[in-house]
């Protein structure tokens, strides 16, 4: 058997139209921590894709004239694959729910907790958000003083729906879900999430209603055709399907449990309590973590397909380019909390953190080794304190930045090597080698300073190739390291810290602009 996969997944999201920045948020975060655990050398697993039934798509394809296959065809290959490669993810999956491989698996799943006695068929009248696809709890509706009842999320009226449906026995499962939340702590993070999902279940719970009759657009319900399957129960179970579930036991093993589900608050309740139970009445392993992150705020508001207030990815990849989307997001905003976003403080974080921190840091030892040493890496032969401590600084970062990622600490990541990245900048400006190149019995000292600083932004490139692989691959260029070092893929986080390692020797060229001023865009 081959080693366990570190399986993460997004999502699988709504084509009701193009995706927003909200959406690339959480594909980001997904595609940087499986990364990084590549980084670490090991397999890693990346799975997203799209939520292709239920009322919502099929209403938005009626919107547009066209049914729902052919509009889910048209957005998934137009719009949304487009938009991974605009941010640039490496995922290594991509499942819809409209594939076979998915809903004959969904159709077998569900026969057989059928068969054994979780699902029966009873009325059900209650109050629908097609925005959530949910039938809303008192607690989660906003009543006008007309007494319209609303959706606290989406602000829209809801619908009376009155069917006759199935049901799962969710409710027998609330022991063994806080069982599980106790069992496993780390289940839900974090832990404002895991309060809430706790609190939550310990009300107790109200069987769910599974399957909808009064439209047809869903997988059809094996034992009674007059009826789809919920939308929900159904996309729940794409992170099954698409790791070999029924089908491929031995990648199954390999991949299942997953490792982290990644989700927006949103939709917390769905992974933390009913996917489980789903799980458990068909005896299949729990996930490790579903981890909820806050919500991209633009003006105050959640940022929606269906507001004005989606911004594409493109908007924002074509002016600063993708890597600057990715560390953005994870560097501003702490992930699990709620962020704003506003083009001022992009612009503001770019320029001072990336063009004029990391990209000029950069350019400007390039320059000088190229002025002083002609391009050659000179060899450090006066390692003194100054040194020592930029070399203690440097393995700290590696450390903190690789402790923060198992907890999805991304921000606390990001913020320790940019602290890294400044620490280089004020060695470089405390030892002014420019006015050290001056004195020609100083050529040792001169030949240390440089030394230290492309050394240090070695294992810079390292550490931010999971976040920004694009001008990481340029500075590992820049610094001519790849001749003696080999690819920028192949160095391991755990091992960055070691001082030391960029040999004397390297060329070391200018090249382009890791983050070109804005002006000159
Ligand atoms: O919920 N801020 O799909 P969806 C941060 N199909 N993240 C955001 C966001 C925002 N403003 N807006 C969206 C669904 N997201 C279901 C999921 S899974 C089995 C089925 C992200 O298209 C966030 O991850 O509405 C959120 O949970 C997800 O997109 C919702 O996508």
């Amino acid at each position: 058997m081959s080693e366990k996969a570190y399986y993460v997944t997004t999502p699988i999201y709504y084509v009701t139209a193009p995706p927003h920045i909200g959406s690339a948020y959480t594909t980001v975060a997904g595609d940087v921590l499986t990364r990084w655990h590549a980084q670490r050398g090991e397999r890693k697993w990346y799975l997203t894709g799209t939520d292709e039934h239920g009322e919502k798509v099929m209403r938005s394809a009626e919107a547009q004239g066209m049914t729902p296959q052919a509009w889910t065809d048209k957005l998934v290959e137009e719009a949304w694959k487009p938009a991974w490669v605009d941010v640039d993810i490496a995922y290594d999956d991509f499942i819809r729910t409209t594939e076979q491989r998915h809903t004959e698996r969904v159709r077998e799943f569900w026969q057989t907790l059928y068969d054994k006695g979780d699902v029966y068929k009873g009325e059900y009248e209650g109050l629908y958000c097609v925005g959530c696809e949910e039938f809303k709890l008192p607690a989660d509706i906003r009543t006008d003083e007309d007494g319209t009842q609303r959706c606290m999320i989406h602000g829209t009226e809801l619908e009376t729906v009155s069917e006759t449906n199935y049901f799962f026995r969710l409710s027998a499962y609330a022991d063994k879900l806080l069982e599980l939340y106790d069992e496993q702590p780390d289940f839900v993070a974090p832990a404002s999430a895991r309060n809430e999902v706790i609190a939550f279940v310990k009300q107790g719970l109200q069987d769910l209603s599974i399957t909808r009759s009064t439209f047809d657009w869903g997988i059809p319900v094996p034992w009674d055709e007059d009826h789809v399957l919920y939308v929900w129960i159904d996309a729940l179970l794409n992170y099954v399907t698409a790791a070999g579930y029924g089908t491929d036991p031995k990648r199954f093993e390999e991949l299942w449990p997953v490792d982290v589900h990644l989700v927006g608050k949103d939709i917390l309740r769905f992974h933390a309590v009913i996917w489980p139970a789903m799980l458990m009445a068909a005896g299949v392993a729990v996930p490790r973590q579903v981890f909820a992150h806050g919500w991209l705020l633009v003006g105050g508001e959640k940022m929606s397909k269906s507001k004005l207030t989606a911004i594409a990815p493109h908007e924002i990849t074509d002016h600063f380019g993708s890597d600057a989307f990715r560390y953005y997001f994870l560097r501003t905003i702490q992930f699990g909390s709620d962020g704003s976003f506003s083009w001022e403080h992009l612009s503001a974080v770019y320029t001072s953190e990336l063009a004029n921190g990391l990209g000029n840091l950069a350019s400007r030892i390039a320059a000088m080794v190229g002025k002083y040493f002609g391009g050659t890496l000179p060899e450090p032969t006066d390692h003194g304190p100054a040194e020592q401590a930029l070399a203690d600084k440097l393995a700290q970062t590696v450390a903190t930045a690789d402790k923060a990622l198992d907890t999805l600490a991304f921000q606390d990541a990001l913020a320790a090597i940019n602290e890294l990245v400044g620490a280089v900048n004020g060695y470089v400006t405390e030892q002014e080698p420019w006015k050290v190149a001056k004195d020609e019995s100083k050529q040792d000292r001169l030949a240390t300073i440089l030394y230290s600083a492309a050394e240090t932004l070695r294992a810079v490139a390292v550490l931010h190739n999971p976040t920004m692989p694009k001008s990481s691959a340029k500075l590992w260029e820049l610094l001519g390291a790849e001749e003696k070092l080999g690819a920028l893929k192949d160095q391991r986080v755990q091992d960055a810290g070691t001082w030391g390692q960029l040999p004397p020797g390297s060329t070391l060229t200018k090249g382009e602009p890791l983050f070109p001023r804005l002006e000159e865009n």
